[in-house]
């Protein structure tokens, strides 16, 4: 069977999506595409073939699209997604899954009225090769429990439009998913310190920060958040154990040791560096799909994440940044 996507934002991840769907991944094909720019749309569907629509949910009620893609920007995923969900649909949702926990309640009720988990939200890093190889010697047991994970998150630059809760809702994000999924535990506390900050941000932005977790083991979880770094997109991780510790390599890339030093190149943005992970992430939802299976991280895994996030903001907003609880409703059924 070919899955028929229909993708939801036509900007520079939707169109990623489109170039791994059409010419790396086998078993899809891009049949629609949306955007509230209808140019922008018909960009990217005329070459393929494929209709083009200004408004999501007339794409998502085409008989023709059998799974939707959605890449628009976070604020508005609500408006696709819960529709896609009672149209019975399976839906890719880049991350996060809402802006607020709210959202991402309504959308657990929609899956939940449904009766069936349909939505994946967009956390590729769990599809990362190395990533996955630390979980599995973090399972085996051999090193013993996770105690402590430092993690580095830079980024080249941002652009002015980038505020400070961005550090975390939309950057830090990313280590908050891996960190629950990694140590298989829920995050109960955040706090965020901020260090002399760098003279390359915009006057507006706190950066860097370090936003400072712990999980209900009591692992300690440090995440330093750096987006104006200037030479490169960096991801660092050291999970430490009691008898051991993993680290995660830094760049997808060789390593070359010659005259001029020892080296490897430096990527640019998350869609280079995490090129092979979003590859994965795509690859299996698309088997999962044919086989009308749920794969990836759900939607109580966006909730979850946007509870962190929250606390994380309220540290980071209150002045003197105390630690913030992590409030969280139970856990649905339908996601034991
Ligand atoms: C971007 O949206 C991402 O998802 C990247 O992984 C992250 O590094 C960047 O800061 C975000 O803006």
């Amino acid at each position: 069977m070919t899955v028929r996507i229909g993708l939801i934002g036509a900007g520079g991840m939707g169109r990623a999506h489109v170039e791994r769907i059409t010419n790396e991944l086998a078993g899809a094909q891009i049949v629609a595409v949306a955007d509230i720019n209808l140019d922008a749309a018909k960009a990217v569907a005329e070459p393929l073939g494929a209709k083009a629509y200004a408004d999501g949910k007339e794409l998502i009620a085409d008989p023709e699209v059998d799974a939707v893609l959605v890449a628009t920007f976070g604020k508005v995923h609500e408006e696709s997604v819960i529709p896609a969900i009672e149209a019975g649909k399976y839906v890719l949702c880049e991350k996060p899954l809402a802006t607020t926990a709210a959202g991402c309640e309504q959308i657990m009720a929609a899956e939940q009225k449904v009766g069936k988990k349909l939505v994946t939200v967009g956390f590729m890093r769990r599809f990362d090769q190395a990533y996955r190889e630390m979980k599995e010697l973090l399972e085996a047991g051999d090193l013993g429990y996770a105690t402590l994970v430092h993690n580095r998150h830079r980024n080249p630059s941002v652009p002015e439009g980038y505020v400070s809760r961005m550090a975390i809702d939309d950057t830090a994000i990313h280590e908050i998913d891996t960190m629950r999924w990694l140590l298989g535990e829920e995050i109960v506390e955040a706090r965020v310190d901020r260090p002399r900050f760098t003279s390359k941000r915009f006057e507006h932005l706190n950066d860097p920060i370090v936003v400072v977790m712990k999980t209900e083991s009591g692992v300690l979880i440090d995440d330093e958040v750096n987006v104006n770094i200037q030479f490169g997109y960096s991801i660092e991780c050291e999970l430490v154990m009691e008898a051991g510790t993993a680290r995660l390599g830094d760049q997808e890339r060789i390593h070359v040791r010659d005259g001029h030093g020892d080296r490897n190149k430096i990527c640019n943005s998350h869609i280079d560096r995490f090129h092979a992970a979003f590859n994965q992430e795509v690859q299996e939802w698309i088997r999962a799909v044919a086989k009308d299976e749920h794969t990836g991280a759900d939607s109580w895994d966006g909730y979850a994440a946007a509870v962190v996030v929250d606390a994380a903001v309220a540290s980071l907003e209150d002045p003197e940044g105390k630690p913030v609880k992590v409030e969280m409703i139970d856990k649905p059924g339908l996601y034991a």
